[in-house]
């Protein structure tokens, strides 16, 4: 009897333990004792010995365990007995159905009276920062936007490149401002800003800039000002005005001159990263420059060249690209992120989408796109296959299946080994690029996880753990990357839930950045500390794709104007006169470089994004609700 009575009590106590085991690890937060990353993750973990496959590679549907170094026992082949059926595998998407009707109730519908309200809502936030620019800091570079003041170079510290590289003491933020003024339909507002950059802005300047932030932010701003200016179709009405005399085109030719010595004593054709304005390339110089920094000088160069007749920056640029391209890896086709320009040598190996990496790929399929040349999709389709191939984890199909949501790793280019565990804040671009090259499941997939990070620190980390569930660098300087996927989704899609995700930056936005002149970068997206700085990407791209989220009558939308957007926003036509004449016949013959990628294996689909996209998809949401909730509680939100 008491030997019975002690198998009874300990039984007892174990299921009682079990249920107390349950109840802390099993219903999420609300009972994680202030452990919720750890536990959540841990929880996250067990969910996937559900539905691991024997014999799954490494790359395959599950991202977040690998990097463990831990196998897990698949309990269904121990347990099955001889000649019994095994159990169907249990899914664990099964634990996120049933909430599921919140998000097509929150996220499926979204009131005209709102749109309107958000655009002006995007609208007053350009004013805000651009007003204040223009009363406290024009003609210093940027905004200080909580001491009302303006900000130059360092010039006390050459060495702070994280200022010098940008501001060159050339007005940056009101020219990199000129066409979201457009944009916005402000006509007046633009010419006198224009004029005002004809009339006080000079190169001749002894400030050594990085070659791709004054070509980005720069000279990609002059010619879109001019095309815009010049633009026989008017697409914003009548703009120019009577004394034009192709002021900006000069102005941009100044600075691309001035960006040349870049280009040579270099080895490689790979140029140096920085120029001082009036002296050329610093003796000092080092010999390394990131991907992105050489390789994305394509789109303005290109059509700089075609709209003034010299060839040379079209030259150099296409050089650097195919150079670069030349330097990537047999194994895995992938390129590093940083390379030294005289010796070709990778000196950073990773491979990823994010920094130092992200308008390399951008620029070669934007430069097919605007000029027509197939040497340029030759490289994008087969960078992209690359990048499917070893750099996307998770499952097969975003919409479909089983197994972690798809996420981009930053991996090594030799062998496409994980490198890190982190995911970059600027990565979230390419759903952007991927819109563009007809992909738009993909592209809905690695958005709705960018998505759920802001959600849950309402900005972006400049690094998200994606192993922690943490961010691993802690700022947010006002980027577009978010917004601008968000924008070019909702042109392919026309789904609701992109203008609930584009109020939510907004609200965001309004919340954690606004100060008293315009808004600041975060310093830490968790206790939404600032710093005084405002960055003019904010004004050029953030605020110019919210608005344009919302203004669906905007003139760019009309099927008759076709555009595309430079990296940093600059608006600039899909025009027949770029794409007049082949680049063989404008340059040295030196192609035959390219023609080593073989025939192109993708296939141009006559068939539109719409006709992609399931009917019964269209006005539900864009991720089955089940696949947003599995997101929402990898990144920690519940
Ligand atoms: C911008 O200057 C451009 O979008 C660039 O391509 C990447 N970084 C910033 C914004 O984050």
């Amino acid at each position: 009897m008491q030997w019975r009575s002690l198998v009874v009590g300990l039984v007892v106590l174990r299921l009682s333990l079990s249920c107390l085991l349950w109840l802390a690890f099993g219903l999420g937060p609300g009972v994680s004792f202030g452990f919720n990353f750890h536990l959540s993750f841990n929880l996250h973990k067990l969910d996937l010995l559900f539905r691991e496959e024997k014999g799954v590679e490494s790359k395959g549907k599950t991202w977040s365990q690998q990097i463990q170094g831990k196998k897990y026992e698949e309990t269904e082949s121990t347990c099955a007995q001889a000649g019994q059926q095994p159990a169907p595998p249990r899914s664990y998407l099964g634990l996120f159905q049933g909430r599921q009707d919140e998000y097509v109730r929150r996220y499926s519908s979204f009131p005209e009276s709102l749109k309107t309200k958000m655009k002006d809502m995007a609208r007053d936030m350009f004013y805000f920062g651009y007003d204040n620019y223009m009363k406290y800091a024009f003609p210093k570079d940027e905004l200080n936007p909580i001491d009302c003041e303006g900000r130059g170079p360092d010039v006390l510290n050459p060495s702070n490149i994280n200022i010098n590289d940008v501001l060159g003491n050339y007005s940056l933020t009101l020219i990199d401002t000129l066409d979201t003024l457009l944009v916005l339909g402000n006509v007046s507002e633009f010419q006198k800003a224009v004029k005002l950059v004809i009339d006080t802005v000079s190169f001749d300047k002894d400030s050594t800039v990085q070659v791709f932030e004054a070509n980005i932010r720069i000279l990609g701003s002059l010619i879109s000002a001019h095309i815009l200016l010049t633009d026989p179709k008017h697409p914003f009405g009548e703009v120019s005005f009577e004394d034009y005399d192709n002021e900006l085109l000069h102005l941009a030719h100044d600075l691309a001159v001035r960006l040349l010595p870049a280009f040579e004593n270099t080895n490689t054709g790979i140029p140096y990263p920085r120029v001082n304005l009036k002296t050329g390339v610093p003796p000092d110089s080092i010999n390394e420059t990131c991907t992105a920094g050489a390789g994305s000088l394509l789109v303005e160069f290109g059509i700089l060249s075609r709209l003034i007749g010299d060839s040379t920056f079209e030259w150099v640029a296409r050089r650097a690209v195919r150079a670069l391209w030349k330097l990537r890896s047999n194994e895995t086709g992938l390129l590093g992120n940083v390379v030294n320009i005289q010796t070709g040598q990778w000196v950073g190996k990773q491979s990823g989408l994010g920094a130092g990496m992200d308008s390399f790929y951008e620029y070669l399929l934007k430069s097919y796109i605007l000029f027509g040349e197939k040497e340029d999709y030759r490289m994008f389709q087969s960078a992209y296959e690359s990048i499917q191939n070893h750099l996307r984890r998770g499952r097969e199909s975003c919409n479909e299946g089983e197994g972690d949501p798809p996420l981009y790793v930053n991996v090594n280019m030799f062998n496409g080994e994980i490198m890190n565990t982190w995911i970059d804040s600027l990565q979230a671009f390419f759903p952007g690029l991927q819109v563009l090259n007809g992909d738009v499941d993909n592209a809905i997939c690695l958005h709705a996880f960018y998505y759920a990070i802001w959600k849950r620190f309402g900005a972006l980390p400049e690094r998200y753990n994606w192993q922690l569930q943490a961010p691993d660098v802690l700022f947010y300087p006002l980027r577009p990357e978010l917004v601008e996927s968000t924008y070019l989704l909702y042109q392919a899609t026309k789904n609701p839930f992109y203008l609930h995700v584009g109020m939510d930056i907004l609200q965001s936005l309004e919340k954690n950045a606004k100060v008293r002149c315009g808004y600041a970068t975060l310093h830490h997206v968790v206790d939404k500390s600032k710093e005084d700085r405002m960055e003019s990407f904010f004004l050029s791209e953030t605020c110019k794709y919210l608005y344009l989220l919302f203004d669906e009558d905007n003139p760019l939308h009309r099927s008759d104007n076709k555009y595309i957007f430079t990296t940093e926003g600059h608006v600039v036509p899909i025009d027949k006169r770029f794409r007049e004449r082949k680049w063989s016949d404008l340059g040295p013959c030196e192609d035959g470089a390219l023609r080593e990628t073989g025939p192109a294996t993708w296939q141009h689909s006559n068939t539109s994004n719409c006709d992609r996209i399931p009917e019964e998809r269209r006005y539900a949401l864009p991720l089955k609700s089940v696949y947003m909730r599995q997101i929402d509680h990898m990144v920690g939100l519940f």
